[in-house]
């Protein structure tokens, strides 16, 4: 009797100490103390003994019963210990980590520069149109007194879509169509995309430009330089305004506008290889021929006027490179972000 008292109670102590979790822990349990296990086998050879002796051994093994108990109350706590901890180590909720990103992109530089002017155009009662970028050579050309043979409509600057279709040139298309759909009075704003067959390290075969166009009674040239000029001075500072006469199909009289020089103040510098000025765009009194191809009527005037964005913004701010604006290298693009 003692012997095998004894023996379960070793190999139960053994099996709690070695069970790796509750699991086995609880198995062991069942094994050793269960209603079928080895200690109920055990209990029930009491009654084989001889009477005098069954208190003895009753008192015995109910001591050995309370110790396993023990022990394997002291083990299941051990075990749920390692678990919980084991566990919270997997799940670690750790408020110090930096929140997830939310990753916001930036505007364009171009996009920056096109809103700039508008900005500085619509408390003045100008609106922004926008347009098809494939044209009809006669929105493109026809409608704005561009000769059948004009050296603009060559292939070699021009890219055709189909015989009589072409990437627009220029915005000005958009104007035509803005003198079709309004009536005069109109200020229109005309800012996106064009193309020309040009490409080197100044010129790419896609481009930026804007242009204006204003119509109403007795509009003169004076019109014009004081609108450039409040323009002008709005968006680079207090600087210098000057005009030289030039040509346009679309415009008589016509005129280049150049800005005093913003890095060396007219001293002369690689910027503006020395001359002092910066040219910024091409403007002018819109031909009559135009007017009348848009089918407006009437002793109508007006001024327009234009220019390329990429240099703009290369000037404004201070990019090398016109590829840096078209490659969207993020490296380049978020230095933009917060300007
Ligand atoms: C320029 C220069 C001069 C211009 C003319 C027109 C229109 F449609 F009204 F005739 N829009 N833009 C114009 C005039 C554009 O860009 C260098």
């Amino acid at each position: 009797m003692k012997e095998k008292a004894d023996t379960i109670f070793h190999a139960a102590k053994k099996a709690f100490l070695e069970a790796e979790n509750s699991k086995s822990l609880y198995d062991a349990k069942v094994l050793y103390m269960g209603k079928k296990g080895e200690f109920s086998l055990i209990l029930k050879e009491l009654k084989n003994l001889p009477a005098e002796e069954k208190p003895k051994w009753g008192q015995k093994l109910n001591e050995i019963r309370k110790r396993l108990e023990t022990l394997y109350l002291q083990r299941k706590q051990e075990l749920e210990e390692q678990e919980l901890s084991s566990q919270v180590e997997k799940d670690i909720l750790d408020l110090s980590l930096p929140p997830p990103e939310h990753p916001s992109g930036s505007l364009h530089p171009i996009t920056k520069v096109i809103d700039e002017i508008i900005h500085i155009f619509t408390p003045l009662g100008w609106s922004v149109q926008t347009g098809p970028l494939v044209e009809s050579d006669w929105y493109n050309f026809t409608a704005l007194n561009i000769p059948p043979f004009h050296p603009s409509r060559d292939l070699q600057d021009t890219f055709y879509v189909e015989e009589d279709f072409v990437l627009r040139t220029h915005t000005s298309p958009v104007q035509i169509r803005a003198l079709q759909s309004f009536s005069p009075p109109l200020a229109v704003l005309a800012p996106g995309p064009v193309f020309r067959h040009d490409s080197d390290i100044s010129h790419s075969p896609m481009f930026h430009q804007i242009e204006g166009l204003l119509v109403d009674k007795h509009v003169s040239f004076a019109d014009l330089k004081g609108t450039l000029s409040f323009f002008l001075k709005k968006l680079f500072g207090p600087v210098e305004m000057r005009f030289r006469p030039s040509f346009f199909p679309f415009t008589e009289p016509s005129a280049e506008y150049d800005i005093s020089c913003l890095f060396c103040k007219k001293r002369g510098c690689p910027v503006c290889k020395k001359s002092g000025w910066i040219e910024v765009g091409g403007c002018g009194l819109v031909h009559p021929n135009v007017f009348s191809s848009a089918g407006l009527k009437g002793n109508w005037e007006g001024f327009a006027f234009g220019l390329g964005l990429e240099r703009l913004a290369m000037l404004l701010y201070n990019i090398p490179n016109i590829r840096l604006l078209f490659e969207n290298d993020l490296r380049f693009l978020r230095q933009f972000e917060n300007l």
